[in-house]
């Protein structure tokens, strides 16, 4: 049995699902609340992030590693280039966009979303079990002050994020325009791991989460949303999710 702990909102659990689906495995979700999720993924592994894969017993966290892991145990479709140094290449751009793409746009969306009651608690309880809601309606301001001090998410802290945000979405926008995979000429984790970082900035159809239309977001969110709308980033992430975002044949 194959098992995926995870949040429905997390982009880095999107990237972990992406891969589970690339390689055609089936396997059972479980979605496991923020906040209480300390006390399945502490019992779990070393640290409390999702996701995490139980894979017939052995226990990953990271999304790197989830896909290192896959990789090795299934080889085809393969997921890394041939050549030694393009996937350590590959290996590079994920880390970068791990770093670079994944923590300052968390950091950033959240500081606007965790401020909308009526919007981000329904985004956090997409997927979720029924008495979440009743869970959150008293506990929400006492989840947002957690999250807020768990990933940093107070104004300095998320001006850096936007700047480096910015910095990392002019670099992929360049590196996109002139190539359709980061790496040789095959789709690899590295893009896997870019357009599912940035999947909640393009928000794709085949993304099965439903984020909100960008006109419901704060504003600062919906600017950044339409000075990105029309970039060949965008096009980018949109003909990958298109051609590449198998459906799952999760259960559970
Ligand atoms: N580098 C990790 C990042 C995972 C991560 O930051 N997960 C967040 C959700 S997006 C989380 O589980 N936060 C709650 C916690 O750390 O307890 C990966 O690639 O899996």
């Amino acid at each position: 049995m194959i098992r995926l702990y995870q949040f429905p909102i997390s982009h880095y659990c999107e990237k972990s699902r992406w891969a589970l689906d690339y390689k055609g495995l089936p396997y059972e979700i479980v979605n496991l609340l923020p906040g209480p999720h300390l006390l399945t993924t502490k019992r779990l592994a070393k640290r409390s992030c999702v996701p995490i894969l139980d894979y017939e017993g052995k226990i990953l966290q990271d999304s790197t590693h989830i896909l290192e892991f896959l990789e090795h145990a299934i080889p085809s479709p393969p997921l890394i280039p041939d050549k030694a140094a393009e996937q350590k290449e590959a290996l590079e751009w994920e880390e970068y966009c791990d770093a670079e793409v994944g923590k300052h746009l968390r950091r950033y969306f959240y500081h606007y979303l965790l401020d909308e009651p009526r919007l981000m608690p329904k985004l956090i309880l997409e997927q979720q079990a029924w008495y979440g809601r009743y869970l959150y309606f008293f506990t929400y301001p006492l989840v947002k002050r957690l999250m807020r001090k768990s990933m940093n998410i107070y104004p300095e802290p998320v001006k850096r994020s936007k700047q480096a945000l910015d910095e990392a979405l002019r670099r992929l926008d360049r590196e996109v325009a002139r190539r359709e995979f980061l790496v040789g000429g095959r789709f690899s984790r590295a893009d896997m791991a870019a357009a599912a970082l940035l999947a909640p900035l393009f928000t794709p159809s085949e993304h099965d989460y439903p984020w909100p239309p960008a006109s419901n977001l704060p504003e600062p969110l919906q600017e950044t949303h339409a000075r990105w709308a029309d970039s060949a980033l965008a096009r980018w992430v949109h003909r990958l999710y298109r051609d590449f975002r198998k459906r799952g044949r999760t259960h559970g």
